[in-house]
């Protein structure tokens, strides 16, 4: 039985992460980490260990990884693009010099480790649609700076000391249950708070603007499938493209508006999520995750548009 380490543990992506493998391997042996002030509620900590685990810590993570004897870690520890480019020094702090912990604490413990990437590592010089796997990969963020050279670091690991690190790049989550906190594409989930309020929705993204997007079960499926994946096949390692939709905001309020035809959206464009958005690719090519791993989503726009109304009508 696999031991897991989740660090990141509260956030949008961890907080179902760690239910996930907890149905899956067993609440006990997936440990939930987290930060003071971000301490695990409800279910979350009901349903297994939680350990404080910060990712700046390299005590910390070694003590919880030899506590719980961890073969694995998700290390889910960011800042998101907008709040990073406020935070740029902190944001390298956590994304690299926190990934160097994880990296080492793993080399040391013989763990794998799972860090996602970002359709952020991408930059303007990339090509925009079908986005090859390997290609030019020059962000101009703080955000994809980190992601870029976290791919970097993860795959330096893997050849120089054999740590099994694996990743995805990826596109903007839409989920129902934690709020993202300071992304570009965070309006794809707010979208769907104001529908379901029935408030009209101000988009801070222009129209005509395409992105990657993903619903969380999808995102969730692709991590721990590429984690269970057979090596031998394995080409690339940090991080695979992968990919499900990709909108502008008048197709997902079009898609929302079919379903609740009073729903009104306008636009108040903000400058920084706007230029974020623009340097990022329309549409990633997920082949070699298709070929490698046998990645394949399960939900386009109007199925995850129905179950996102639905699950949040439910929830407020
Ligand atoms: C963000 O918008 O910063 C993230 C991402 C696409 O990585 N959701």
């Amino acid at each position: 039985m696999k031991q897991i380490f989740v660090i990141g543990a509260s956030g949008q992506i961890g907080s179902e992460l760690t239910m996930e493998l907890r149905h899956r391997y067993g609440g006990n042996n997936v440990v939930a980490g987290y930060i003071n002030g971000a301490e695990p509620k409800g279910v979350l900590r009901d349903s297994g260990p939680m350990e404080l685990a910060d990712i700046t810590d390299p005590v910390a993570l070694a003590r919880v990884v030899q506590k719980y004897k961890i073969d694995t870690i998700y290390n889910l520890a960011a800042l998101l693009s907008v709040v990073a480019e406020s935070k740029p020094r902190l944001a390298w702090h956590i994304g690299i010099d926190g990934l160097w912990n994880v990296l080492e604490v793993a080399r040391e413990n013989g763990c794998a480790v799972f860090t996602p990437s970002s359709i952020g590592s991408f930059g303007p010089e990339t090509p925009a649609q079908l986005t090859p796997q390997d290609t030019i990969q020059r962000p101009q963020t703080m955000y994809g700076i980190t992601k870029v050279s976290g791919e970097l670091l993860s795959d330096y690991y893997f050849r120089k000391y054999g740590v099994d690190t694996r990743a995805v790049r990826f596109p903007g989550i839409i989920s129902y249950t934690t709020p993202p906190g300071g992304g570009t594409t965070d309006y794809a989930v707010e979208i769907y708070y104001s529908a379901v309020r029935g408030e009209d929705f101000t988009c801070p993204i222009a129209a005509g603007t395409k992105m990657d997007m993903m619903y969380m079960p999808d995102a969730l499926h692709a991590a721990i499938s590429l984690m269970e994946a057979d090596p031998t096949r394995l080409i690339h390692r940090n991080a695979f493209n992968i990919a499900s939709m990709s909108f502008d905001p008048e197709e997902i309020y079009g898609t929302i508006k079919a379903l609740k035809p009073d729903f009104k959206m306008s636009y108040q464009v903000e400058t920084l999520k706007q230029s974020i958005a623009d340097s990022w690719p329309d549409f990633l090519d997920d082949s070699s995750a298709r070929q490698e791993w046998d990645w394949e989503p399960h939900y386009d726009l109007q199925r995850m548009s129905k179950d996102m109304l639905e699950k949040l009508a439910e929830k407020l």
